[in-house]
């Protein structure tokens, strides 16, 4: 069985988030509101086909993929930048590669037990997140 990271997954940790939006050039007040949130994760995959939505009570983020094709994100509502996004899998995790003026830009999710990974990169700065199933 290929993995299905199909749900609904609520934010339990977020390390390193400060550090992450600092590399992305979010404003400080901006920081203070958003790593006080408890964003929740929509995630429905059929195949490679896939749709990520995060909501908070601040702002949300949706994105929509095809694993393997090439496509231009604008991270609109967080840094506001545009890059050229791929999303491959490496054995059973989903990496995403974000390549635009910000260096080394990426994230990549798992499942470990019954938990959500996601690890966030920019620049010098990683940030883990664990989710669990609401
Ligand atoms: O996740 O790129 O699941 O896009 C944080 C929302 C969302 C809170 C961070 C507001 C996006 C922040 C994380 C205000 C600046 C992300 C990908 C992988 C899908």
């Amino acid at each position: 069985m290929p993995v299905d990271f199909s749900g609904t997954w609520n934010l339990v940790s977020n390390d390193n988030f400060e550090g992450y939006m600092v590399a992305l050039g979010i404003d400080f007040a901006t920081r203070k509101v958003a790593k006080m949130l408890k964003p929740q994760k929509v995630i429905k995959q059929d195949g490679d086909s896939f749709y990520i939505h995060t909501t908070s009570t601040f702002r949300d983020y949706l994105l929509e993929f095809k694993v393997g094709e090439e496509f231009d994100e604008d991270t609109k509502g967080l840094d506001n930048r545009k890059c050229k996004s791929l999303v491959t899998w490496e054995n059973d995790k989903l990496v995403c590669v974000q390549t635009g003026e910000k260096k080394n830009r990426g994230w990549t999710h798992w499942l470990e037990g019954d938990d959500l990974h996601l690890e966030l990169r920019c620049e010098n700065q990683v940030c883990r997140q664990v989710f669990k199933r609401a």
